[in-house]
């Protein structure tokens, strides 16, 4: 009895190791996957909105390049709203996109959509803006200093004020990361002759931010002697709250922006706005070469940073032709 088991249990070791070596003509499981190209990739990209002149050139930026690429692109605008970019993420997966690129609106609320994204094998990188989440749920960011920039905007506002006085905010989106580091920024810079005397949102569209200046115009009137917005279509919006209120917008007010779009250039050339710190929206270019990196298993580092400058009034004519947006 004993001889039989041991001679089955011989059989059984033999088929087994034949079994494994049997040289199947099924591709081994760990082969590699061939590596993709511009032209294989499958890119989701759920975009903000389009609440800006800023907003408009970045999507036009991330579509023109996937058709220069041919780039096969699924693009998704969600109105500024949170749900509508995590129900958009939420289809790429389902859809089994190759990577999936977003600009969170908010810093907060995105772990639980990205760890699905992580579950299904799918790299994420976090476009323009950041989101706060663990370093393993995101390839990399792709945006600008925002901390610098409104350190930048606090330099400005002092070399415009020397004499200090009263400034009033125009904030960004509330809760994104823009407006959270740009409000900080500046007030690393601030001069302490120059006080804010109040700060509210605008949430980055012109139409707001008018409607907040002429409520601070109302508050404060002629107190007011300079203005910090967070970009540049919510300065547009209060220029316009300021000359309806009968004061010289760039003279009576100064005012310091960010975002350097084309509005704000033909602004400064007429002297109503002075000076807007650049934020580069054309990120089509590094953020596909990124994707295409990730995609194909390279390690990214936790953050790539765009390459900004100022803008003042004294070129902005020369220079308005060969601006991009
Ligand atoms: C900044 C970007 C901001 C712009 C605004 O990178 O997220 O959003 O400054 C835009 O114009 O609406």
């Amino acid at each position: 009895m004993r001889k039989l088991s041991l001679l089955l249990i011989a059989l059984m070791a033999f088929f087994v190791v034949v079994g494994c070596s049997s040289g199947s003509d099924e591709p081994a499981a760990d082969e590699a996957a061939e590596a993709k190209t511009m032209e294989t990739l499958v890119v989701g990209y759920a975009q903000i909105g389009a609440e800006s002149e800023w907003r408009t050139a970045n999507t036009a930026s991330i579509k023109e390049t996937a058709a220069q690429l041919g780039v096969d692109l699924k693009f998704s605008d969600a109105q500024q709203k949170q749900e509508n970019q995590i129900a958009a993420i939420r289809s790429y997966i389902a859809e089994g996109v190759d990577v999936i690129g977003f600009s969170p609106v908010v810093e907060t609320g995105w772990e639980t959509v990205l760890q699905e994204a992580k579950d299904a094998g799918i790299p994420v990188i976090m476009v323009d803006r950041r989101a706060d989440v663990p370093r393993d749920l995101y390839a990399t960011y792709l945006g600008s200093d925002f901390v610098a920039e409104g350190r930048k905007a606090g330099d400005e506002m002092n070399r415009l004020l020397p004499e200090g006085g009263k400034i009033v905010e125009l904030v960004g989106t509330v809760g994104s990361a823009p407006a959270n580091d740009r409000y900080s920024g500046f007030r690393e810079t601030l001069a302490d002759n120059i006080e804010i005397i109040d700060s509210q949102s605008g949430d980055f569209t012109r139409a707001q931010g008018k409607e907040v200046m002429e409520a601070f115009l109302k508050n404060y009137g002629d107190e007011i002697v300079g203005l910090y917005a967070h970009n540049d279509d919510m300065a547009i919006g209060a220029i316009q709250a300021i000359e309806e209120f009968g004061l010289v917008p760039g003279v009576d007010i100064k005012i310091v922006s960010i975002d350097a779009v084309r509005g704000a250039f033909e602004a400064m050339i007429d002297g109503k706005l002075n000076v807007t710190v650049e934020c580069n929206p054309l990120l089509g270019p590094q953020f596909y070469d990124l994707a295409l990196r990730a995609v194909n298993g390279e390690q990214l580092p936790e953050w790539v940073p765009s390459e900004e400058s100022v803008y003042y009034p004294d070129n902005a004519a020369d220079l308005l032709p060969e601006r991009q947006y």
